[in-house]
């Protein structure tokens, strides 16, 4: 069925059953000198490109395979459309290694046809920290579909991950692949009823007309919570105090310290968004919420080129409520013009997606670890990992 992950060190489906089986890793590292020494070859055709993101025109490159042949929906209406910026930050945050930015080009025209990254990452699974590799934005061009390649880039970013001796990464997809720790859902909360109708994103719902849908969405002009504010730099150790403290509580969860919380919600226009509540007496901070910006192409549409959404980030509240917290997380998107609030059923988030009107999608998102056992996999709401 799966010739080629049935070779690798992952949770097999004839598997799942056995109760004997313990978590942890699933085949021990080899000596970093039994790692083969040289790329895996490619078909003649082709060259590997390692990336280098500092350079505009790699980056534009590389925005550009993405936005041509990326992730799309179940029915081609709309493909992802990463952000050369966002590109740069999903793919350099601390410590990151250049070796696993890794692109395939064509010898002769020297057009890149092929991606797949790496990033580093201490990922918690129940009380071990693991270091790991998040494997993000693999990508075949759609003329080179079906001909064996994506095999290829997961030997290779493999090869150039064991060479920083790391023998463990986390992953998500949207295919079912050998196996889930968990499964996950997409919601949605609509911001711009009558884009998302107009565009076919969403559905006039039944008995509906289009003011009462508007009027249905609405939201206030402003955040309601007092000391609601933006994050900024003076706010990273409060943050990554909440944040830890609260990553603490599920089974699978990133270890992040105030590098990290620096380089990933630290805000940055149009890529990631923060905002905490700082208590107007004590000055403490106190809750704390974010969204990356992730805007989709829409398809084959006359008037209208990209949806503009938002996808929930971490969210923490300690004296707000998660429900309240997350109500002015939607007024902020919407004062910036955001189309849609997007969430996965991760963490706690089942606790406001339904009072504040979000809907389910009709997508799902597999979360995967790479030789690393999870016994039985976990609940989405034990899930602790948001990847971009
Ligand atoms: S998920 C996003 C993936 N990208 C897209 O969906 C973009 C649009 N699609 C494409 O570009 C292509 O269809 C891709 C497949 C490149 C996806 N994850 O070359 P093929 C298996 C893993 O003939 P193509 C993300 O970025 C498939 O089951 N495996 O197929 C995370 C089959 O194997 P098997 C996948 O369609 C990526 C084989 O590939 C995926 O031309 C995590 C067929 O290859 C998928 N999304 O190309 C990667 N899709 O026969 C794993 C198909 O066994 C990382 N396949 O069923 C593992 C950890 C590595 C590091 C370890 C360190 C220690
Ligand atoms: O965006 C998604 N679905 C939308 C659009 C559906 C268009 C037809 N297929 C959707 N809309 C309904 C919204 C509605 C708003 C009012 C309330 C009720 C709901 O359902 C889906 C997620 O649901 N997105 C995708 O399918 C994109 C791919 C998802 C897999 C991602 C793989 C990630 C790669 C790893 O990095």
């Amino acid at each position: 069925r799966h010739k080629f992950w049935e070779t690798q060190p992952v949770g097999q489906f004839r598997d799942a059953a056995d109760p004997n089986l313990p978590d942890g890793a699933i085949e021990p590292p080899t000596p970093l000198s039994e790692v083969r020494a040289d790329p895996y070859p490619l078909p003649a055709a082709f060259e590997w490109y390692t990336c280098d993101l500092d350079d505009d025109a790699l980056l534009a490159d590389l925005y550009a395979l993405l936005a041509h042949n990326y992730v799309e929906d179940d029915e081609n209406m709309f493909r992802f459309n990463y952000s050369p910026a966002f590109l740069r930050w999903a793919l350099r945050p601390p410590s990151f290694f250049r070796a696993w930015h890794i692109g395939v080009r064509a010898k002769e025209s020297k057009k890149l046809v092929a991606f797949i990254s790496g990033v580093p990452a201490r990922i918690r699974a129940r009380d071990d920290v693991v270091r790991m590799a998040e494997i993000n934005f693999l990508c075949v061009h759609k003329k080179l579909r079906s001909k064996r390649l994506a095999p290829v880039l997961i030997r290779e970013v493999t090869r150039r991950v064991h060479q920083e001796n790391i023998w463990q990464a986390a992953y998500t997809a949207g295919v079912v692949l050998p196996t889930p720790i968990t499964t996950c859902r997409y919601w949605h909360r609509s911001l711009n009823p009558k884009k998302l109708i107009d565009v076919g994103f969403s559905r006039l719902g039944p008995r509906m007309t289009m003011s009462r849908t508007v009027r249905l969405y609405k939201l206030p002009d402003a955040p309601l919570t007092p000391g609601f504010r933006q994050m900024e730099l003076r706010d990273v150790a409060a943050v990554t105090r909440l944040l830890r403290a609260y990553l603490a509580k599920f089974v699978v969860a990133p270890d992040f310290d105030e590098l990290d919380v620096e380089h990933w919600l630290l805000p940055q226009e149009d890529v990631v968004d923060s905002y905490l509540v700082e208590s107007p007496e004590t000055h403490e901070v106190t809750d704390f919420c974010s969204f990356y910006t992730l805007p989709s192409s829409v398809l084959n549409n006359a008037n209208y080129a990209t949806l503009k959404a938002a996808y929930s980030y971490y969210n923490v509240a300690t004296k707000t409520t998660l429900q309240q917290l997350m109500n002015d997380a939607l007024i902020v998107a919407k004062q910036k013009n955001y189309d849609v609030f997007n969430a996965l059923d991760v963490m706690e988030n089942e606790s406001f997606l339904k009072e504040l009107k979000f809907g389910p999608g009709d997508g799902q998102l597999h979360y995967y670890l790479y030789n690393y056992r999870v016994r039985n996999g976990i609940k989405p709401s034990e899930l602790g990992l948001v990847l971009l």
